[in-house]
């Protein structure tokens, strides 16, 4: 059984699309962040940034202490080695994978984070930072409309944990 420590934000959502793409049990266990449970030394213990989501794997491949995953990336490319089916086998392809979701983590979810924080949750209006996020926000989701212009996945012709990624 996998706990998924949860709360209903896209990094969130990238997990469970993953483990209902693979059929794998799970358990959620929910992380109200708006009321700082991410907080709680229980948690901090598991995710030691103090934030969700992370995972606990309480049965892990070498049977040994439960695995406990932090940063979403991290996550998924525990859960795609572990469970299989969700990132191509062949080297060439995997190294694409991982590109796409490096991208992902660095860029495409960070850049339009602070493009909703400053356009609508700011609590002074900062056109310099809206303009900048919105400006970059806009580039990346051109990079990711190239790179979708001819195949229907982010690598290859199958469903991947690139796209779990970047889809929230
Ligand atoms: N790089 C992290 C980012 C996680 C993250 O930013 N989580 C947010 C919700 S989407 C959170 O826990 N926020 C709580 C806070 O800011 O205190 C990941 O991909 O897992």
């Amino acid at each position: 059984m996998i706990d998924v420590h949860f709360w209903t934000t896209p990094n969130g959502y990238k997990i469970l699309l993953a483990l209902e793409e693979a059929g794998a049990a799970y358990r959620i266990v929910p992380v109200n962040i708006s009321e700082g449970r991410q907080f709680e030394p229980d948690f901090l213990r598991i995710s030691p940034n103090g934030r969700m989501p992370a995972i606990v794997d309480h049965a892990p491949a070498d049977g040994g202490e439960p695995v406990p995953v932090f940063e979403s990336g991290a996550i998924l490319i525990y859960l795609a080695e572990k469970l299989g089916g969700l990132m191509p086998d062949d080297r060439r392809s995997r190294k694409t994978t991982l590109e796409w979701l490096m991208w992902q983590m660095g860029g495409l979810g960070p850049m339009l984070g602070q493009n909703h924080h400053f356009s609508h949750y700011a609590p002074e209006r900062i056109p310099y930072a809206i303009e900048r996020y919105v400006k970059e926000t806009s580039r990346l989701y051109g990079v990711l409309d190239e790179r979708l212009a001819d195949r229907p996945f982010i690598v290859g012709d199958a469903y991947g944990i690139a796209d779990m990624a970047a889809y929230p």
